[in-house]
């Protein structure tokens, strides 16, 4: 018989190979861990008690908030924040950087999308956690700029929590990525996806396509290009895209696939955030093989400007992030795009 590992065991014995390490990070991913059973239970209980529609609120970034949104908003402030590992949130849902009281307070510091996907909530469509984790790094109990603004690379471990047909935790602190399925009837995460390895393939193609018309040029001649590899002898590509970030990267994660979510003329910086989105992702497609772009930069060496500092962002197969990043050089008339990846 298959030996079954939970969660909390693989982040232990993922621990080992650090001797030194005084396995407060462990402790913080498995107080992640806790928080997202909880949000999916109230996931899935949306249908039956009151909680589904408009919290009558909007966030920061101007966005309606359901009140699935503030159930798992309060329910990270509260598993995580209460922890004693973190000294400060960041979350998609606070226009200010949340610093925790001294009696909690620890040496993390956590960004998270408390549940992404916000349009497809009431729907039934798949939607989750997103998290990017630091280190402090300032000396002393205050926390600084230093420790809260700093590029994706310095990031000690990343993951989300996707509530679909099944939950899945899916975290990586460096070394590869690994996938945990929910097994709702003992409450506990059992290891179902070892070392994540991007397919070689790209095979997916998500983006909005109904943001055409406000495309820069070089989206056209990217897509262009990308489609221009079926033909009626065979379908190399297919489009999937549902409009939550997480689940679309899931999918392209275990599938091999392109997303692209770039600056448009209703969004000039791109919408998604770097700290909360863009980031933790870009950590985990990295060490499963893949890429992530802005267009110019790798994400990860971007340096936020604030909380919710946006980025356009391009993540997947290497060789279509690379194709990306030809084709914005070659609109700005530097290089061509044509060599196609
Ligand atoms: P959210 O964090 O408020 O849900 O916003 C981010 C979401 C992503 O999950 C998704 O990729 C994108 O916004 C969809 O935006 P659009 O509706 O413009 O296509
Ligand atoms: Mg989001």
């Amino acid at each position: 018989m298959d030996r079954l590992t939970t969660l909390t065991q693989h982040i232990r014995d993922a621990q080992l190979q650090h001797p030194g390490a005084s396995g407060e990070l462990s402790s913080l991913l498995t107080q992640i861990g806790v928080a997202g059973k909880l949000i999916s239970s109230k996931v899935n209980m949306a249908g039956l008690v009151k909680i589904r529609g408009s919290a009558g609120t909007t966030n920061i970034q101007g966005e309606v908030q359901h009140r699935l949104d503030q159930l798992a908003e309060q329910t990270i402030r509260d598993v995580v924040g209460r922890s004693g590992y973190v000294c400060a949130l960041m979350s998609e849902e606070e226009e200010e950087v949340i610093e925790i009281d001294e009696a909690y307070r620890g040496r993390y510091v956590v960004a998270y999308d408390p549940l992404d996907g916000s349009s497809n909530i009431d729907y039934n469509v798949s939607i989750g956690t997103i998290f990017s984790i630091f280190r402090k790094v300032s000396p002393g109990d205050e926390v600084t700029k230093a420790d809260l603004y700093r590029c994706g690379t310095e990031q000690v471990a990343a993951g989300y929590i996707i509530y679909g047909s099944s939950t899945v935790f899916v975290y990586t602190v460096g070394q590869g990525v690994h996938g945990f399925t929910l097994d709702p009837t003992v409450g506990e995460y059992i290891l179902s996806h070892e070392d994540i390895r991007l397919p070689s393939a790209c095979k997916v193609l998500s983006v909005n396509t109904c943001n055409g018309p406000y495309w820069s040029a070089w989206v056209h001649d990217f897509l262009g290009q990308l489609l221009a590899r079926n033909d009626d002898q065979k379908r190399r590509l297919t489009d999937r895209h549902i409009g939550s970030l997480v689940a679309d990267f899931h999918r392209n994660l275990l599938m091999g696939g392109i997303f692209l979510y770039p600056e448009d003329a209703r969004s000039p910086k791109g919408k998604l955030r770097l700290m909360y989105e863009a980031n933790p992702l870009a950590f985990i497609i990295e060490q499963a093989g893949g890429s992530a772009t802005n267009g110019r930069d790798r994400i990860l060496e971007i340096e936020p400007e604030w909380a919710h500092h946006r980025v356009p962002l391009v993540i997947g197969n290497s060789a279509e992030v690379e194709l990306a990043r030809r084709c914005v050089l070659a609109a700005s008339g530097n290089g061509s795009s044509e060599s196609e990846a």
